[in-house]
């Protein structure tokens, strides 16, 4: 399988709850390398552009007031099948079906609150790094 690069995100909740360092742990130890990572504080606006698939979803005003409430790990992870095993790692979106030792299994506190955001397919992954890594930043 080819290496390929995913976006990712720890979300408030868990950076709220001091858990980047055990999130972190979960993708190494699946062998995903962190090879950009910086800690920012979204926008309501800018999440809105970030999520703006999911514009017409009645979700849409909870999961960017989310979003922007506290600050946000963003970062790259590249490796074998790096985009579907990320989100093996991180698990089902609501927690309650999420298999167990997944990120969303173990941290996530609800469907809205979920901990991580996870890239789902090549073209998303790299529409949504070049959103908020410019490619200097990539240290692979
Ligand atoms: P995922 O790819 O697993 O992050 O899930 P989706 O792209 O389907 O959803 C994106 C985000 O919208 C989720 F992480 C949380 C939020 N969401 C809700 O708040 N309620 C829902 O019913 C579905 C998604």
């Amino acid at each position: 399988m080819a290496i390929e690069r995913t976006l990712s995100i720890i979300k408030p909740d868990a950076t709220k709850r001091n858990l980047t360092g055990k999130i972190n742990a979960k993708f190494e130890d699946a062998g995903l390398r962190i090879i950009a990572q910086k800690r920012i504080h979204l926008t309501k606006a800018q999440a809105g552009e970030f999520y703006a698939v999911h514009k017409e979803r009645p979700f849409f005003d909870e999961l960017t007031t989310f979003m922007a409430s506290e600050p946000v790990v963003v970062q790259v992870l590249e490796g074998e099948g790096a985009i579907a095993k990320n989100r093996e790692v991180m698990g089902a979106t609501n927690p309650a079906d999420a298999a167990p030792g997944t990120i969303r299994a173990e941290f996530a506190e609800s469907v809205g609150e979920n901990s991580v955001h996870g890239s789902d397919a090549p073209e998303t992954a790299a529409v949504e790094i070049a959103f908020y890594f410019s490619g200097l930043e990539l240290v692979g």
